[in-house]
Parts: C-alpha cells; sequence; structure tokens
C-alpha cells in the first residue's frame, strides 16, 4: 500500500524558508563555524593562517572559496581526536565508518549535533511519509555505523513506534514485519530488494500479507531502475537518503514523495560542487564532486569537506513546497572507495593485507558482484613463485590468512582465491585492480 501523496513538512519555517533568509542564516552560521574552528582546530588554524586568511575575511557563503579543502586523510592523520572543536567532555557519542588504514574513520558528537542529525532524519521520514501512527523496521546495521542508530533517532523523533532491528536475519526481519504490521522499512537498497525477493519466494503478497507503504534507503549508491524494482516487489514508495558520519549520517539530504533528488538540509550544511581537478566551484547543474561546509556543529564541524561523491545539484524549486537545493543521485566516486555490503572498502586495505602474507605476490584482482541482491567479493591474488610452496596444506593456510585478515582489517568477508604467479593481467598505465560487475 504506498503512501497517498500529501507532502507533510517536519520543519515547514526551515524547509521552505525563502533563498534570500536562507542565505542570511548560513551567512550567519558560517561565520560563527569557522571562528570555532580557527580558534579550537590547530590544523585548520594552522591551514587559514598558511592561506593568510583570518576569521573576519569569511562574511558570506560567497567566500567559501577562500577555505581550504578538508580530506577523508585529515580525519585519519588527526584520529581520534585531533579535529574536536569541543572538549572531549562536551563528546555525546562516537560514530564511524571503515577507513583506508582498517581503522575507522570516527566523528564526534556533541548532544547539539546528535539534535540537529536527528531532526535531518526525522524530515526524511517524514517527506517519505512518516507519521507518530506509523510502524519503522530499522534494518541498517546497529552501532558505529550511523545508518541504525541515526534512522532509530529520527524515528522516535516523529512519535512513530520503532523496531530496532538492526540487518541481517532475513526470515525473522519478515516474521516482525508481518506480526507488527511494519508500515515503514529503513535499509540499504539492495538489502530492501533482498528481503522483497525473499518475501515473494516465501509465497507472501505485500499487498495483501503487509502493511508497508514507504521506504528510505541509502548507504549506497542506486538507481531509478532498483527503484522500480524495489517499488514493485514491496509495493512501496521508495525513497532515498543519503549521509556520511563525517558530516551527519544518514539525513544530510533526503528526497520527498515527488521522488526528484534529495533535497539538503541546508540550515545545517552549505553544498558545493566543484571540479575535482582543478577544485574550483561549478554552477548549479554541473556534475562534480560534492563538497560540505557544515554550519551547526559543533563537535567535530567540518569546513569544505570534499565527499568524493560524483552529483549534480538542482536548484528549481519541488512541488512538495521545500525551497532546499536538491542533489541527484551519486553517480560515481573520485577516488577508489567501493561500497560492498553497505561497508566502504578501499583496494589499498586489502593490498595492505596482501603484502603482510607470505607466500603470495602483490598482484591481486577485486572482483565484485551481486548474487541474489547481495554484494560478493572476491580476492584473486598471485602466489609468489620464490615462496612458493604446493602442498595442498600451506594453500589452504594462505587463503585463511588472507581471509581472516581482511574480515579484521576491512570488516567483510572475501572469497579468496590464489592463482598462478604471472597469470593476472599486467598493465603498463595505471593497474586494474577492480572488476566491479554489480548491475545496478
Ligand atoms: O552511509 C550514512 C548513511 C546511512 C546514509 C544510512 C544513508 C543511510 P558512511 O558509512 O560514512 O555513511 O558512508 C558515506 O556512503 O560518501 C557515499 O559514497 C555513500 N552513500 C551514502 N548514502 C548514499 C546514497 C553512511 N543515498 C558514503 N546514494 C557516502 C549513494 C550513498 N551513495
Amino acid at each position: 500500500m504506498k503512501a497517498p501523496k500529501t507532502h507533510n513538512i517536519f520543519n515547514p519555517e526551515k524547509e521552505c524558508m525563502s533563498r534570500e533568509a536562507l542565505r542570511e542564516l548560513q551567512n550567519e552560521r558560517l561565520r560563527k563555524t569557522v571562528k570555532l574552528e580557527y580558534d579550537n582546530v590547530p590544523v585548520y588554524r594552522a591551514r587559514m593562517d598558511a592561506k593568510g586568511i583570518k576569521p573576519e575575511d569569511i562574511r558570506t557563503v560567497d567566500d567559501l572559496r577562500y577555505l581550504p579543502f578538508t580530506n577523508k586523510t585529515d580525519l585519519r592523520d588527526e584520529f581520534p581526536f585531533g579535529l574536536l572543536a569541543s572538549p572531549k567532555s562536551e563528546i555525546v557519542r562516537i560514530q564511524g565508518s571503515s577507513g583506508t588504514t582498517g581503522k575507522p574513520i570516527v566523528s564526534g558528537y556533541t548532544e547539539n549535533d546528535v539534535e540537529v542529525w536527528t531532526e535531518m532524519v526525522a524530515r526524511a521520514l517524514v517527506a517519505a511519509g512518516g507519521t507518530k501512527d506509523d510502524i519503522i523496521q530499522i534494518a541498517y546495521g546497529y552501532g558505529l555505523f550511523t545508518g541504525g542508530l541515526g534512522a532509530h533517532q529520527g524515528a522516535s523523533k516523529i512519535g512513530a513506534m520503532t523496531i530496532p532491528m538492526s540487518s541481517g536475519n532475513t526470515a525473522r526481519q519478515i516474521m516482525m514485519m508481518k506480526d507488527l504490521g511494519s508500515t515503514m522499512l529503513c535499509c540499504t537498497p539492495s538489502y530492501a530488494t533482498y528481503l522483497g525477493e525473499t518475501i515473494r519466494e516465501m509465497g507472501l503478497d505485500p499487498k495483501k500479507d503487509l502493511k508497508l507503504k514507504s521506504g528510505v534507503f541509502g548507504a549506497e549508491p542506486w538507481t531509478e531502475a532498483m527503484r522500480t524494482r524495489l517499488e514493485e516487489l514491496l509495493d512501496i514508495d521508495a525513497c532515498d537518503i543519503y549521509g556520511l558520519t563525517e558530516i551527519a549520517g544518514p539525513g544530510v539530504a533526503f528526497e520527498c514523495l515527488e521522488k526528484c533528488g534529495m533535497h539538503i538540509n541546508e540550515d545545517h550544511v552549505i553544498p558545493e560542487i566543484i571540479d575535482p581537478v582543478t577544485e574550483e566551484p561549478l554552477p548549479y547543474g554541473a556534475s562534480g564532486e560534492l563538497v560540505f561546509t557544515t554550519i551547526t556543529k559543533t563537535g567535530m564541524p567540518m569546513l569544505r569537506y570534499r565527499t568524493h561523491d560524483i552529483c549534480v545539484l538542482h536548484p528549481e524549486k519541488c512541488a512538495c513546497g521545500r525551497t532546499t537545493v536538491r542533489m541527484g543521485r551519486i553517480t560515481g566516486r573520485t577516488d577508489d572507495m567501493l561500497i560492498i555490503r553497505g561497508v566502504n572498502v578501499f583496494p589499498s586495505q586489502i593490498e595492505s593485507v596482501l603484502v603482510s602474507v607470505k607466500g603470495v605476490a602483490p598482484f591481486y584482482m577485486l572482483i565484485v558482484d551481486r548474487v541474489n541482491s547481495t554484494d560478493t567479493l572476491e580476492v584473486q591474488v598471485e602466489i609468489d613463485e620464490n615462496g612458493f610452496s604446493d602442498t595442498v596444506a600451506d594453500l589452504e593456510n594462505i587463503r585463511n590468512e588472507i581471509g581472516e585478515k581482511i574480515k579484521s582489517v576491512v570488516g567483510i568477508s572475501a572469497k579468496v582465491t590464489l592463482v598462478g604467479a604471472k597469470t593476472l593481467p599486467r598493465s603498463e598505465g595505471k593497474a586494474k585492480r577492480v572488476i566491479d560487475n554489480r548491475k545496478l
């Protein structure tokens, strides 16, 4: 049963502001954030000093372009607390995602930051038709990953009945969905598809046997074709939700039932699109790298954070009444990060595992695929000719060692295939290390 296409808005005062009033609010909040960063975060102060910029020089959003960028590497270099702009005693939550070294990228949130984030998710759920009468099943993972707790907080904020299922355990998910009459589902789009397919295989008809009306799906790229399939499989409206740990987790941007791009919560973050090579800002409508500046965060605010996600911004007013700029679907990344079963994976993490294992050479290929709506990862790696032992037991030990190390460093299990020396293709230019067969 799809949600009626009425446009409820959680915070109309902020979500439907005139562009002029919004700009004023952003200017004021930006000035505060820049000062907070300059006064409290040595790295930011040093970078601004190096550019000869003082906080007073940044008066309006147009001055953003003078500020230095922040990168994922900064979070790694300053791990865990070097970028905090508030005392540690003010931090009430740590959340994280997997990073390039096996250590997670972590962000610290003050009580204010958790409240801001909670409201962002509440706005997203209401935009997807959510009300206090809903029963919201949360099948994002709970833990350091922001999906579970983020969706949970938002669902509680709108007063809905919240079911904290976390991810996995599909049979149990479906049983609860049926028995409790869940009306909304929050999880990754690939897991939603798997749930939908399993529901159909069990002979259930969502129209008759379930009460789902909408889903709020994100944390990984998906397409219009996947939306159509999901809406048919589950008989729901499927809305996209975007976010990242460094900024606030899910809810940074979200779709309304018009399904024409994700509304960015511009009273909390300022989006920019830049050319990833020249780093120059690009106009609305141009495809480029998405950059965010947070303007209400106090724990670990971010100035011009390079997301590496590629998309387009649309400024036209939406039929739902919101005036915020919308971002299109993420169409790629400017780095080599893969998202496998919702986990951020860098090929360099796998490489670091392989070089630590005796008996294999540093030539490898990652093959990513999607089988029954679930991502799979196969790591093919060459045996080292010199350290080569062909006893079955030795080869099995090597495979197990690699598998276990990948699981502990990257956080996901992989199929490890040992191949003969010099059998993987060599390249004269940039090595191709990844084959992604997933058809989105
Ligand atoms: O994935 C937060 C989140 C949780 C978003 C639940 C939505 C729902 P991270 O683990 O830090 O945070 O990963 C952030 O995931 O830079 C994008 O590359 C990707 N991503 C997130 N949402 C979407 C989406 C969460 N809707 C990284 N479409 C981001 C495409 C997405 N990619």
